[in-house]
């Protein structure tokens, strides 16, 4: 029987039987399948299509096999880390969800995971929440990051859970496919989420007064179905994303703005970084590419040199 995972926690899943007026079944990952993904520290992820088995001796699910994934996001826990985790599978759209400040807006963090979203091929947007807390600088800083992530194919979106501004236009665009939420703990994903979709109840946490970081709320990877064929996915917030092993030109390739600049480099196989007649750096010194988003390329790829 075909199963829908719809949370993960490690060896154990959360999955809906397909096809079937079938109950939302728990079941165990047969180890083959752990020994085959060792490397991960989830084998089967929300999302995965798996094939069920029922014991009817013990009465237990297992999982025997995972369908290949159409697409996934996968990031290492840390930068430092060998091994990766799988957020979710066979997405059809990633969403960035942010807040400028409480948490603090990063560009670089977010640029982390667009990078992650386009090599794997998933379109990505990014959502500006908590537009309600915003004075007029803060809608222009808003406005600004607006323009520097439609340079590079993104679309931003403003909004705010708790006023319910921007939220029917947000949910007209989450109607299709698997969307993934994601981004720093606090920002709002699971609050977003029962503002598009009420009824839903992901749990939601209050930001702490004292670090000005959220707590850690939502703790796994949630897949809630909400229609025929749709699908939103809260996610725990993270940290830190840690980027896969990525060649340079493959970094560069998915920055769409130098991947535009960079046939005019002298150098075929120019990184950007301390090249002469470099076209990427001649076009962030006459403003054409965005400082901010150059800066994250620079500080990816030196991650990168750094492991490989
Ligand atoms: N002012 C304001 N506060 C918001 C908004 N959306 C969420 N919050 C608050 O932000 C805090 C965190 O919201 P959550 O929805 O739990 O955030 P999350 O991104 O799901 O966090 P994790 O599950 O930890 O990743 C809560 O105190 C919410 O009430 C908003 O649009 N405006
Ligand atoms: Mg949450
Ligand atoms: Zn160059």
């Amino acid at each position: 029987m075909k199963g829908l995972v719809l949370e993960s926690h490690g060896h154990r899943v959360l999955a809906r039987i397909l096809n079937e007026e079938a109950p939302v079944v728990q079941a165990t990952l047969r180890g083959k399948i752990r020994l085959q993904k060792l490397k991960s520290t989830n084998p089967v992820c929300c999302g995965d299509i798996v094939e069920l088995c029922y014991n009817q001796g013990t009465g237990d699910w297992t999982v025997e096999s995972v369908e290949d994934r159409r697409n996934h996001m996968v990031r290492k826990a840390t930068n430092l880390s060998k091994q990766t985790h799988a957020l979710a599978a066979n997405l059809d759209r990633v969403w960035m969800v942010c807040s400028l400040f409480e948490p603090r807006f990063s560009g670089g963090f977010a640029d982390r995971i667009a990078l992650t979203a386009a090599a794997f091929g998933i379109p990505c947007h990014l959502v500006l929440n908590k537009s309600d807390r915003w004075t007029v600088e803060d809608r222009n800083l808003a406005e600004h990051w607006r323009l520097v992530y439609a340079d590079a194919g993104i679309e931003t979106w403003f909004c705010s859970a708790l006023n319910g501004d921007g939220i029917p236009e947000l949910a007209e665009a989450m109607k299709q496919g698997t969307q993934l939420l994601t981004g720093y703990s606090g920002a709002g994903k699971s609050s977003l989420l029962n503002a598009l979709f009420p009824g839903l109840q992901a749990a939601t946490g209050a930001i702490s007064a004292y670090s000005g970081k959220g707590t850690h709320t939502t703790t796994a990877a949630t897949l809630y179905e909400t229609g025929p064929g749709t699908a939103v996915i809260d996610s725990p917030g993270i940290k830190e994303w840690g980027i896969l092993d990525l060649q340079p030109y493959e970094i560069a390739y998915h920055f769409r703005e130098i991947r535009e600049i960079a046939p005019a480099c002298r150098f075929p196989n120019c990184s950007h970084s301390h090249e002469p007649s470099c076209a990427v750096q001649e076009a962030v010194k006459e403003g054409r590419i965005h400082s901010e988003r150059f800066l994250s390329y620079l500080s990816i790829l030196a991650n990168d040199n750094q492991y490989n």
